[in-house]
């Protein structure tokens, strides 16, 4: 197996490597490198059925839609008899979609509106358009280390309320939100600066697709205070593009990383991939 580092910030491509006859030593490899690598691995060529799929992925922790649902508004998507797999596609047949269309079109870190939000999410590319839907990482920890430590002090006293109901708005109303999904089961408080559990790496832990605001200030200063945060996170020096091949294998960290789905490609082909989602332990600063 062989690892290059992909961007400054984070990310490494792993190649060489078919994760369906990893041993226990090979998997702690793996995982020592994404975690070296600020929580993004890019395992290239592999050939998963989605049972496969969801054996690995059960290596790094329990799966949303086996050991806990996800928002209701996502049952349409998940692969049938595969609970476990959430489809991500701008394909329809015969009148069905066959996975979220535009899923993930803002910054965003998966399921960050649950107590325990998700850890790692594994993105596999079955079908992909001829050109365009990469998809931007972006490293938390580097966004959070290159604060000012007044603003670094400031933030690590906070705490932010996350929603899913805030994807309405921040995905332009393409995210379409089930009745029994705002019943407060997808909206929780987590401070604005984690601790990474594995690595003791600090991490910003605020994005614009799912938080609402930050607790105990006005509207205003909330709205301000996090447009900021935003602004300075986002930088292109933080942040890696992943141009995606057929058969390509993502894992990236929500507790370090956010990501955004670069959606330029309708009219022009059709995309569709399988995502399974852990479950994280509740953040703590
Ligand atoms: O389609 C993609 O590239 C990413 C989708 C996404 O943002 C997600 O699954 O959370």
């Amino acid at each position: 197996m062989e690892i290059r580092r992909l961007s400054p910030a984070l990310g490494s491509e792993v190649v060489g490597v078919d994760v369906t006859r990893v041993d226990d030593a090979g998997f702690a490899a793996l995982r020592a490198a994404w975690l070296d690598a600020g929580g993004l691995l890019v395992l290239r060529d592999q050939r998963l059925s989605p049972e496969q799929h969801l054996a690995f992925s059960r290596r790094f922790g329990p799966l949303f839609g086996e050991a806990e649902q996800l928002q209701r508004s996502v049952e349409p998507y998940l692969l049938p008899g595969h609970p476990g797999v959430y489809r991500v596609s701008n394909k329809v047949r015969d009148g069905v979609p066959q996975g979220r269309a535009r899923a993930g079109a803002y910054w965003h870190s998966d399921v960050s509106f649950r107590e325990r939000p998700a850890m790692a999410s594994l993105l596999h590319a079955i079908e992909l358009p001829p050109r365009g839907g990469d998809t931007l990482f972006n490293s938390m920890h580097t966004a959070y280390e290159a604060l000012s430590p007044a603003l670094q002090a400031l933030l690590r006293g906070l705490h932010a309320v996350h929603d899913f109901a805030v994807a309405d708005r921040s995905s332009w109303g393409q995210v379409r939100i089930s009745d029994g999904d705002l019943d407060g089961e997808n909206r929780c408080l987590h401070p604005v600066v984690i601790t990474h559990p594995e690595t003791g790496r600090k991490a910003l832990f605020v994005n614009p697709g799912f938080t609402s605001h930050l607790d105990g200030f006005s509207a205003e200063e909330s709205k301000g205070l996090l447009q900021l945060l935003y602004r300075l996170a986002i930088r292109e020096e933080f942040q890696y593009r992943h141009v995606w091949s057929p058969r390509d294998l993502l894992v990236w960290d929500n507790r370090s990383v956010m990501h955004h789905a670069v959606v330029d490609y309708e009219g022009v082909g059709e995309r569709y991939l399988h995502r399974t989602t852990t479950i994280a332990a509740r953040p703590a600063a």
